[in-house]
């Protein structure tokens, strides 16, 4: 695979085959971690890992490991610098689920990249000094169960197993059914065998002008359930007087949300909703809804969930219903490792470093390693909908780029 024509040919190659999983008739897709799409894609990555001779470990929390090995024994297993637990060396990779109706390209794209970025080095004669690994991280998007980045909480210990275990999803299936057991939560014996971590991610907003960029931080960010109580009743008998409707309480939250993010440069979202008893003639007796608010330090990050949550809780007093908020999951201020950054760029030509408002596993891995992010160029912006996007020859340079990175970082 010489030329960079080769490597959009077989880019594309590759990618045709992921694209039908899970895709929703919009083209959008539907890939919640554990279903069926997202199980299948998980068949993807065994077999793209057996047919590159790259043994496949499990953490017990979901995540999955195929490593590269210079030194690979006769049954597989790996040597590295791990404690002979793990695969050690360098790890890169990224997830697999989606958003409802999400892009291609997040998540999904770190892989493939990994292992196209194999090929690439293994086509030109390199030998790794120490392992590579490709990580498929479980639950990234939290669009089943409710936590981001669970997969890696949980390897990392960033959150509790049991409680991970308890966590349900829409149909009231808990994580510990549907992985058949509690989750084995942190496993230091594997992390502190790897040296860093690079992952490869389309960026999800307009800033990257050029094919590949560098990541210099993530934004504090973080998602709270707002849950109004207010008074189910007749939709057509009760007097507007007499109503404690939780549907006002809940649309002035999402407007204050919005004003309160735009006075401070900030962002808050407002995308999911749950109405009881959702009928169209009632009057709703609950309404729940979830704000995701993100702000480029955390003191902003701060006020702003503050703001939102004191003029909700006045409003709900005027409307004669109660609101109460629960923070479900919370990222604090990423700024990775900014020598590891400025090295990758300059390895890459002096490529833009750029920080993001997007969150990533590599957000909870660099708490852990030295850490860094590769974007590859989204066109549009859109990310989180059926219309993301990139172009093949951006993705090959991604490629080209997770190569050349994972070379400089194994070599010694
Ligand atoms: O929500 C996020 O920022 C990421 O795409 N999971
Ligand atoms: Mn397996
Ligand atoms: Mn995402
Ligand atoms: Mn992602």
């Amino acid at each position: 695979m010489s030329s960079d024509l080769d490597l959009v040919h077989t880019f594309r190659e590759v990618w045709a085959e992921l694209s039908g999983i899970g895709r929703a008739p919009d083209g959008g897709y539907l890939r919640f971690a554990w279903s069926p799409a997202e199980v299948a894609l998980r068949d993807w990555f065994h077999a793209q890992a057996a047919s590159r001779d790259m043994p496949v470990t499990h953490d017990g929390n979901g995540n999955l490991f195929a490593t590269w090995s210079p030194a690979a024994g006769a049954s597989g297993a790996v040597s590295g610098r791990g404690d002979g637990n793990g695969p050690g060396g360098v790890l890169t990779g990224s997830h697999f689920d989606s958003v409802p109706h999400g892009g291609a390209f997040d998540g999904p794209l770190g892989i493939v990249s990994a292992f196209l970025a194999v090929d690439l080095l293994r086509a030109r004669g390199f030998r790794p000094a120490r392992p590579i690994t490709v990580a498929a991280f479980a639950e990234e998007e939290g669009s089943r169960f409710g936590v981001a980045c669970l997969g890696s909480r949980l390897l990392t210990g960033a959150i509790d197993p049991a409680r991970a275990a308890e966590l349900t999803d829409r149909d009231g299936l808990a994580l510990g059914d549907v992985l058949g057991a509690a989750p084995a939560g942190a496993r230091p014996d594997l992390v502190a065998g790897f040296d860093a971590y690079v992952e490869l991610h389309v960026e999800q907003g307009r800033a990257l002008a050029a094919p590949v960029g560098v990541a210099s931080a993530i934004w504090p960010h973080g998602r709270w359930r707002f849950d109004v109580e207010g008074e189910g009743n007749h939709a057509g008998t009760t007097l507007m007087s007499d109503r404690r409707d939780p549907m006002l309480t809940y649309a002035f939250t999402v407007l204050a949300a919005n004003k309160e993010a735009r006075l401070r440069d900030a962002h808050a979202t407002v995308g999911r909703v749950e109405v009881t008893p959702n009928a169209t003639n009632a009057i709703p007796s609950a309404v729940r809804g979830w704000l995701d608010a993100r702000a480029a330090d955390e003191a902003t990050l701060a006020a702003l969930v503050e703001a939102v949550a004191k003029k909700a809780t006045e409003r709900a007093g005027r409307d004669g219903t109660g609101i109460r908020f629960t923070a479900e999951s919370t990222t604090g201020e990423v700024r990775f490792d900014e020598g590891l950054a400025a090295r990758l760029a300059g390895l890459l030509g002096g490529v833009p470093i750029l920080p993001t408002g997007a969150g990533h596993d590599a957000g909870v891995l660099s708490a852990h390693l030295p850490t860094a992010m590769l974007f590859v160029r989204n066109p549009t912006g859109v990310s989180h909908a059926p219309a993301e996007t990139a172009a093949d020859a951006d993705c090959a340079a991604g490629v080209e780029a997770l190569a050349r990175v994972l070379e400089e970082l194994s070599s010694t």
